[in-house]
């Protein structure tokens, strides 16, 4: 009787400290990428209208020496192929890749 009692305590206890598995982690973690993952975006979004076009992503890749790729990069980045990478679209490229 009372080991089970112990060992619900202990369940119960572990529930508490783990709530649905790495959450409480990930949720802290998304928080400070994310702000990177914004800072980076705006680095690129230079006339800050809240999508990135070519000639932004040409600019930023020539800057940091990524040159012929940009294209590449570029259509890959933009999914609905509308010829500028949203924040959404940045997010789930390589593009926006933090670390
Ligand atoms: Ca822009
Ligand atoms: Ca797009």
């Amino acid at each position: 009787m009372k080991a089970s009692v112990v060992c619900l305590l202990f369940a119960i206890l572990l529930m508490c400290v783990f709530p649905k598995g790495n959450e409480g982690y990930k949720t802290k973690n998304t928080g400070k990428e994310e702000r990177k993952r914004l800072n980076k975006f705006n680095a690129y979004d230079t006339d800050r209208d809240g999508v990135i076009d070519i000639q932004e992503l040409r600019i930023k890749a020539s800057q940091e020496g990524l040159g012929e790729n940009t294209d590449f990069l570029f259509e890959n980045a933009d999914k609905d192929e509308n010829g500028q990478i949203s924040y959404e679209e940045f997010k789930q490229s390589s593009l926006g890749i933090v670390e």
